[in-house]
């Protein structure tokens, strides 16, 4: 009736607004629609990338974001992450790390009580970057850019992708460096003198003869120190190493190289190098050498021969037999697969991903636990029926942990192999020896069990601990805790306080014997890295300082017995005789690559010093990124 009674017009007038009151609900309901639509949708991807892994629940919350989905295109490289810690208020540059810092609290009290100022100086910071962007930064000192070198011949004007930390590692707050990490520092510097006087630009420093050892002519031992002198904060010793790198480091030569250990050491070490500097001419080094190692993958089965040539691009296995090591033919897809994503260019990753995707699907294996030997030719495992964590099976087995781990936590079949694999360790390998009830790794072979362990295994603690800060179940972390304990006392019941190459534990007790046993042929000590490695992941995940003291410990005994006083370190052939030792006058590139550099790491309190969320070590202690969705 009412409605009747309104003029035209009122009419009007009501049923415009109506019309306007029914559009805006309408757009308003679209727009808050979106981000529920979003959340949804985001829980769902999370929950199809979940690892199927049946049994397995991750104990942790995982430490980063959630994985990618699934991707077939291998062209897809993931980002890295943002690898930069919040910027200090003021952009610090100049002295190296040796300086005294003010503790890292200083950052953080200001960040709680003065935010205004500290909006105002992270803008100036960040002005104060943009300005600086020509230079290459040095842990706090800074190169020049007519000091950084882009050779004129050099395929890769740009890299692709950025180095991931080139400004992070340096603009963060120092943790100041302590009694110990100068310990580090002036071994390092006492080996790297030996080197320089004696073996500058070969492979191996011979300190006692005081002269040089070849392996490949390449300079193993200054490429695998590399990044060593820029954690160490040694600014003049890494340009000297820079320099001979630009001026003498030829690929170019007609010389056959173990493809593993030219892919660890010197892939590696350029590829981590050129991460941690950003120096162009690192990624450009890696980036020809990985190209002559490819011919090593051509092979009826595509799993790589042992040797290439990588001035004539030719490839072989070794001259006896037409099998590869399975430790060596699963243990280069860290680097490989970062130089594919750092170049854009799929190859690397293509040839190493078959690898694994093929042992994956062989059989042969016990438990998830490999053999040591795989033919080029047919592709199947050969040498059926000893499993062992040590020599020529030991970084398979690390691998599939650090990849799952480089890759964003997706690749579900390397998850799969690994755990797989632990549970083959604890029902195969684990017992425990006379009188101290040591937890050890043997070894399996055609059904027999050996209580024999090499000092190579010791890299397993370290891992699994790795493995369990990562989501993986907390028993890892036990049983890391166990073995740590084992290898420290490879080294403590010893009378060097030096562990040997090989023990035997002893299974029943017998009076006047201790755990461990030596043989004659096992007894040398070769610098290796293994425990002090374990060391460093055991701290860094519990802040159990015992394990800094061991290490301490082992870095007195590396002072007091292998210390060469002409410039060096030598490997010893008798580690139970401490009044003669018997250097064998070889320093191992990987004292310089490794061993010092999980000692510094140890005994720093700095988790961003090589932050294990942010990088994986390859298993010659080179750190690469770890990638995370983009
Ligand atoms: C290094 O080259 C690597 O750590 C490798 O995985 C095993 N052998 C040596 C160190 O012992």
């Amino acid at each position: 009736k009412k409605w009747k009674q309104l003029s035209r017009l009122q009419r009007s007038v009501i049923l415009f607004l109506f019309a306007a009151l029914a559009v805006c609900g309408v757009i308003s309901y679209t727009s808050m629609g979106e981000p529920w639509k979003s959340l949804t949708n985001k829980s769902l991807d999370d929950q199809r990338t979940e690892p199927e892994i049946p049994g397995l629940k991750l104990a942790n919350p995982a430490v980063l974001p959630a994985p990618q989905k699934a991707d077939a295109n291998l062209g897809n490289y993931p980002e890295l992450s943002p690898q930069k810690p919040p910027k200090p208020p003021h952009v610090r540059r100049g002295p190296s790390n040796l300086q005294i810092k003010p503790p890292r609290g200083d950052v953080r009290l200001k960040t709680r009580h003065d935010t205004g100022r500290v909006i105002e100086e992270l803008v100036q910071a960040d002005k104060e970057e943009k300005t600086e962007k020509s230079v290459i930064s040095w842990r706090g000192a800074v190169i020049e850019p007519d000091q950084s070198t882009e050779s004129p011949s050099s395929k890769i004007k740009e890299p692709e992708k950025k180095p991931s930390s080139v400004e992070a590692e340096v603009q963060k707050e120092p943790v100041p460096i302590n009694e110990r990490q100068i310990a580090v520092i002036e071994a390092f510097r006492h080996a790297w003198k030996g080197y320089k006087d004696f073996a500058w630009g070969h492979d191996e420093l011979k300190p006692l003869s005081k002269s040089y050892s070849e392996w490949f002519g390449l300079g193993l031992t200054l490429i695998d120190a590399l990044d060593t002198m820029w954690i160490l904060g040694l600014k003049e010793e890494f340009e000297e190493a820079r320099k001979w790198i630009v001026n003498d480091l030829v690929f170019d030569k007609n010389v056959d190289v173990n493809l593993f250990e030219s892919t660890i050491r010197i892939l590696g070490g350029l590829l981590s190098t050129y991460h941690l500097c950003g120096d162009s001419l690192f990624l450009e080094k890696a980036k020809d050498i990985g190209n002559r190692l490819m011919p090593a993958f051509k092979t009826p089965s595509k799993i790589p021969y042992s040797d290439v040539n990588i001035g004539r691009g030719t490839a072989h296995p070794p001259r006896w037999t037409s099998d590869s090591t399975v430790a060596e033919v699963t243990s280069i897809q860290l680097e490989f697969r970062e130089l594919s994503r750092l170049t854009g260019d799929e190859k690397f990753q293509k040839a190493v991903d078959e690898v694994m995707k093929h042992v994956h699907t062989l059989s042969g294996k016990n438990d998830g636990l490999v053999p040591m030997f795989i033919n080029t030719n047919s592709g199947q495992f050969t040498h059926l029926g000893v499993y062992t964590l040590g020599a020529r099976a030991d970084s398979y087995y690390e691998y599939l942990l650090k990849q799952w781990i480089q890759g964003g936590k997706k690749e579900n079949e390397l998850l799969e192999d690994y755990m797989r694999a632990i549970e083959g360790v604890k029902k195969h390998l684990l017992q425990r020896s006379q009188p101290k009830k040591l937890t050890f790794v043997g070894e399996l072979a055609h059904g027999h069990f050996s209580a024999k362990m090499d000092h190579l295994v010791c890299f397993l603690p370290g891992t699994l601990a790795l493995g369990a800060h990562n989501g993986l179940p907390a028993d890892h972390m036990k049983l890391a805790e166990a073995l740590i304990e084992t290898c420290y006392q490879m080294y403590a019941q010893v009378e060097t306080g030096l562990s040997p190459e090989i023990v035997h534990f002893n299974l029943h007790a017998q009076k006047g014997h201790k755990d461990v046993e030596i043989k004659p042929a096992d007894r040398h000590n070769l610098l290796r890295p293994e425990t002090v490695e374990s060391l460093f992941y055991m701290y860094r995940f519990t802040g159990d300082k015992k394990y800094q003291d061991w290490g301490w410990e082992i870095l007195q005994n590396f002072n007091k017995y292998t210390r060469v006083p002409t410039g060096g370190y030598t490997s010893i052939n008798n580690v139970q005789n401490p009044s003669n030792p018997e250097p064998r006058d070889k320093m191992e590139s990987f004292f310089l690559g490794e061993t010092l550099k999980y000692m510094f790491l140890l005994f720093s309190d700095d988790i961003d010093l090589i932050n294990l969320d942010k990088y994986v070590f390859n298993t010659e202690a080179h750190p690469l990124p770890i990638w995370v969705p983009a």
